[in-house]
């Protein structure tokens, strides 16, 4: 027996903690903080010890599966990749490339073999049905930044570690650890905000553990936020505080907002968002008066029928109070494996979107994919284009989506499906075949997209710490296989033939782009340089070395490798952000486009909504919980053990008026569904809402999840309508449901 110690960074949220690994063989024994790590400096929370109970989980899938009928048989690689051969290939040779659609779940991001080769698998695949998580999360920030800043990754985050005002919305990073910014124990650095004398003021409808943290915090009704935020920019030029600062000459449109705006006023706004005209004014004057302030929104703000009028309107003030691209307010990150706006000029093509739309509904393309509110009936409906196979690469749909019973039920009408997942479980029940992750030790480790939304510049990889075993496979192969599949060259066919063609392809874009530090060198030089390494190992060393702290394969000889990395255990800290404007935008214009038309062609359903009368009903929003990771750590005991989580807050006047008793169950009813859940009644809720977890219902017959079925929670999705999301960015609208409640 072997006892080693080791570390690597922990996939499971976007913070990318570092951890320190005790080994005996393959088996992890003990999980700590990696004090040395260079950007967590030890901080780790529950679910990144739970690496341990992960690994262990004996329901842990390890080999690939075959389903016939109603039961499971473990197979061989071979035997899998036959069936989904025959599976794909037959909806594909009757019914064409869009019968076969792709569902991308949340953990392919956190999975470097998984994030790489996503967009191979989706080329290969050639459909336009193409679907992810990204529209039941953060597509509207995509969509606001693409437009505003040119490219989707293009995303200012606050810079927290010097900052003196932060105003954040919708986000509760005592529970998620924070999103669209990668920042290790983020409460942390809040709390050093609070006592290096700057204040936090949270905007969220519950009083959550942020929220008491905080200095200030505003209690709005949800989905009001783009109201909110339109109140506090009409403040800044009625009471003439904008100042855009040093970004001004960057800045086209600042006229346009302030037209925008005008109607838009603290009284105006005030009963909509539940609060009164002189705290929404209060806000905008010290956001105007702070030295250095940040806005931030997450997913209370995305979550809405206005998610990216609001995502917007948080980058639209940080502009406006001259805070953009500045220390301390909200700032780029310059990520070692470069990104869309990292090697270029400061001029792109943009963004454009609705190239293609959905078969049933009409609803537009965003980046290549469409909204998953749209996924049941594509299924479902017959005709033309009609999608009869699916493949789901690490994604629950069933209860992350809305309409979770109905998706439920068009994929038992699917004729094939197969996913990548680490699981049997609610939506992977419905495949014929899944295709198992490897252990979490036997894979390498980068997070590839998320320091593009770090609040520091660095780089760690995390090299696997013990071989496959026989049974497994690197997800890379997995992809590239699938790839194969669903390209025609057959389950059989040489992964490593596919994967050479993708990296020549990048290499040769590598070699033409002006500016890249390998700009005219010889390509096939380049491939061989690499070719000690394969599969995602050789495309992230091909990231490193040609992105902006890249050796340039020798031209910088100091500069970054893989090697590099693999000698830095404990990551590479690159320092603070620093100003990128202008050349971190890709807009055909070379600004910022404070007011992109699409956006601004949105307002006037805003304005609209202005109307409507202030609906005094119960609406239903979802919250985290630190032990949680959506719906797929629930079977690890370690992470579900002590008093069920899945509970219905409820205001203690509304339970009074209702009828409702703590520990009692209520029954939930909304437009498209209802449930019963079990009663809290707590006024950290605001009155007329209620607060359910997502993620939770796992009672359902078919899985293998022994752990989680005995703390099955119900699945709040049920209540989640289809028909409500964001039309600018097919993001659904998942929180400020409208539901009636009554004793169950
Ligand atoms: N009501 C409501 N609904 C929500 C939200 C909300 O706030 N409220 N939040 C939304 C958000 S932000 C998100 S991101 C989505 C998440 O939506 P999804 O990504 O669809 O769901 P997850 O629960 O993350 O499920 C992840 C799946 O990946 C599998 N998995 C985990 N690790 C691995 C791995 O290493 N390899 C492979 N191959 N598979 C793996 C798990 O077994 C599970 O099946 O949910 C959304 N749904
Ligand atoms: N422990 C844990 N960590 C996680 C996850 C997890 O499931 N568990 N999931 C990960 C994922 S995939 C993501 S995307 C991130 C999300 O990270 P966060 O955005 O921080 O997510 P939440 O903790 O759900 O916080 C959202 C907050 O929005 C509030 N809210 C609801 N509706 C509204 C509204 O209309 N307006 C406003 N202003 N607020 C509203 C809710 O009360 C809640 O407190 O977390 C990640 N980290
Ligand atoms: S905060 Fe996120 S990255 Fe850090 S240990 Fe927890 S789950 Fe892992
Ligand atoms: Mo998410």
């Amino acid at each position: 027996m072997t006892s080693q110690v080791e570390y690597r960074t922990c996939p499971f949220c976007e913070a990318t903690c570092g951890l320190e690994l005790h080994l005996e063989d393959r088996e992890v024994t003990l999980v700590r903080g990696d004090r040395d790590d260079v950007f967590s400096h030890g901080y780790l929370c529950p679910k990144g010890t739970a690496i341990k109970q992960l690994e262990g989980d004996p329901d842990r899938l390890r080999r690939p599966m075959v389903r016939e009928g109603g039961t499971w048989r473990e197979v061989d690689w071979p035997e899998a990749f036959a069936v989904v051969d025959e599976g794909l290939s037959r909806a594909l040779d009757a019914h064409g490339r869009d019968a076969v659609a792709l569902y991308l779940g949340n953990p392919s991001v956190h999975n470097l073999g998984l994030a790489i080769y996503n967009r191979v698998l989706a080329q290969s695949l050639g459909t336009t049905n193409v679907f992810s998580a990204s529209t039941v999360d953060q597509m509207p920030k995509h969509v606001s930044a693409g437009l505003m800043f040119g490219t989707m990754l293009t995303i200012p985050v606050p810079d927290v570690d010097r900052t003196d005002h932060l105003l954040m919305l919708g986000a509760n990073p005592f529970a998620s650890n924070g999103s669209l910014l990668t920042a290790p124990d983020l409460p942390g650095r809040l709390r050093a905000l609070r006592r290096r004398g700057g204040k936090l003021v949270v905007v969220d409808p519950r009083r959550t553990k942020t929220a008491e943290e905080a200095d200030e915090h505003i209690a709005l009704r949800p989905g009001s936020d783009a109201l909110f935020l339109f109140a506090l920019v009409h403040t800044l030029f009625a009471d003439r505080l904008v100042d855009v600062g040093l970004a001004g000459p960057h800045i086209a449109g600042v006229d346009e907002i302030e037209q925008l705006a005008r109607d838009f006023t603290p009284e105006v706004v005030a009963p909509h968002c539940g609060l009164d005209a002189v705290t929404i004014r209060r806000a905008a004057h010290e956001l105007a008066a702070a030295e250095h302030a940040a806005v931030y929104g997450r997913i209370g703000t995305c979550l809405s029928e206005f998610g990216t009028i609001a995502s917007w309107l948080v980058d639209v003030l940080n502009a406006l109070t001259g805070n953009l691209d500045r220390e301390g307010g909200a700032m780029f990150a310059l990520p070692a494996t470069g990104g869309g706006n990292t090697g270029g000029n400061g001029t792109g093509r943009g963004v454009r979107f609705g190239r293609h739309t959905s078969r049933v509904r009409g609803i537009p393309e965003v980046y290549g994919e469409l909204p998953v509110v749209c996924l049941a009936e594509e299924i479902e409906q017959p005709g033309d284009g009609q999608v009869h196979a699916l493949v789901t690469i690490a994604g629950n749909p069933v209860l992350s989506t809305p309409d979770g019973v109905r998706l439920d039920k068009a994929l038992d009408a699917l004729d094939f499906m197969v996913s990548v997942d680490i699981y049997l479980n609610e939506t992977t029940r419905h495949a014929d075949v899944i295709l198992p992750s490897p252990s979490l030790l036997a894979r390498g480790h980068y997070d590839v997209a998320l320091y593009q939304l770090a609040v520091r510049n660095v780089a760690n990889y995390s090299p696997p710490l013990v071989d496959l075993e026989s049974g497994e496979m690197h997800d890379w192969e997995i992809m590239l296989r699938l790839a194969n599949v669903v390209a025609g060259q057959g389950a059989d066919a040489d992964p490593r033939v596919l994967d050479d063609i993708v990296v020549a392809g990048l290499v040769d874009k590598a070699v033409q782009r002006a500016g890249s530090n390998v700009e005219g060198r010889d390509a096939a030089e380049l491939v061989a340089e690499l070719s000690q390494r394969e599969g995602a190992e050789r495309l992230l060393d091909l990231m490193l070395r040609t992105g902006p702290y890249g050796d340039g394969f020798g031209t910088d000889p100091d500069g970054l490798t893989l090697a590099r990395l693999e000698a830095a255990p404990h990551g590479i800290d690159f320092g603070p952000l620093l100003p990128r404007l202008p050349n971190v935008l890709r807009t055909p214009s070379g600004k910022v486009e404070l007011a992109p038309e699409p956006i601004t062609a949105d307002v006037p359903r805003l304005r609209a909504s202005l109307d409507r009368p202030a609906r005094n009903g119960i609406v239903l929003i979802g919250r985290r919980d630190l032990r949680s990771n959506n719906s797929w750590m629930h079977n690890l005991d370690i992470l579900v053990k002590g008093k069920p989580r899945c509970t219905l807050q409820v205001h203690p006047d509304d339970a009074e008026r209702i009828g409702l008793r703590g520990g009692g169950q209520a029954r939930v009813t909304s437009r498209s569904g209802a449930l019963h859940a079990a009663v809290e009644v707590t006024d950290a809720v605001m009155p007329g809402v209620v607060s359910l977890p997502h993620g939770w219902g796992h009672d359902v017959d078919g899985t293998a999840l022994r752990v989680a079925s005995e703390h099955a929670g119900v699945n709040t999705n049920v209540l989640a309508d289809a028909d409500a999301y964001d039309p600018l960015s097919g993001n659904a609208a998942l929180n400020g449901i409208p539901v009636e409640l009554t004793p169950a």
